[in-house]
């Protein structure tokens, strides 16, 4: 492979991304290609450091558009440190959560204009973009359930009222409607092997177009 691929996952709280991501990074290794594996926000030491400021608090403890400024932070970072790195060199960047998530929690679920964050974009990083988007949809009780029981702190984005869920989950599919050559939509009700199947045929299919 020439050129790599950059492949993003999204959804709402425990939809099944990280699930979903190591069971690709380990089908993707066994068939022989480089594959790094990521996540937003983070992925770079520093851009970890923002994290800690995003994911821990109160849920109040930011203004939508502080958090937008704060992850576009960590997500040049990453971008120029990992992922454009890394698709230039050949390998296959799977990144748990990318822009979309800024668009559907801060723009949608947030309240900021897309329009705004949009500018955002273009302004740090211009037209770069995932080569696919995989969006693992779950109703968000479903998704809450999941990680309900988890231990730890990074709890600050799953302490939000079921709206701010609700709205995040049609944002995610209105972003998918938007651009269908990018996005696939899977139902993460569906069992993990499925959805690693359907993934993986996905990214061989783009592979293989490219
Ligand atoms: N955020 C933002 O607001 N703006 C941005 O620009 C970015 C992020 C980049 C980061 O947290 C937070 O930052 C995030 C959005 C916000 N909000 N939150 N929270 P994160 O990335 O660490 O959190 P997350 O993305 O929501 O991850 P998660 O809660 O761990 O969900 P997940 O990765 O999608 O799920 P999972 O860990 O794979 O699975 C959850 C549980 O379900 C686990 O017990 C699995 O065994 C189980 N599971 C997984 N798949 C299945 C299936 N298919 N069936 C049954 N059970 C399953």
């Amino acid at each position: 492979m020439g050129r790599g691929l950059f492949v993003t996952l999204e959804g709402g709280e425990g939809a099944g991304k990280s699930t979903l991501a190591r069971t690709l990074q380990s089908s993707l290794k066994t068939d022989g290609y480089e594959v790094v594996m990521t996540r937003e926000p983070g992925g770079t030491p520093g851009a970890e450091q923002i994290r800690e400021l995003l994911v821990k608090g109160d849920a109040e403890r930011w203004s939508a558009m502080t958090e937008a400024l704060l992850f576009y932070a960590a997500r040049v970072d990453h971008v120029e440190k990992v992922i454009r790195p890394g698709v230039d060199r050949g390998a296959i960047i799977i990144s748990d959560r990318f822009a979309d998530s800024t668009m559907a929690y801060q723009g949608a679920a947030g309240g900021i204009e897309f329009s705004r964050l949009h500018a955002l974009h273009q302004l740090v990083l211009g037209d770069f973009k995932p080569d696919l988007t995989l969006l693992v949809d779950i109703p968000p009780e479903t998704g809450l359930a999941r990680t309900r029981d988890r231990l730890g702190l990074e709890v600050r984005f799953e302490s939000k009222a079921l709206a701010f869920h609700e709205r995040l989950r049609a944002s995610y599919k209105a972003l998918a409607a938007e651009s269908p050559e990018r996005f696939l939509i899977l139902d993460g009700l569906h069992d993990p092997d499925e959805l690693a199947s359907i993934a993986l045929k996905a990214i061989q299919d783009r592979i293989d177009h490219d």
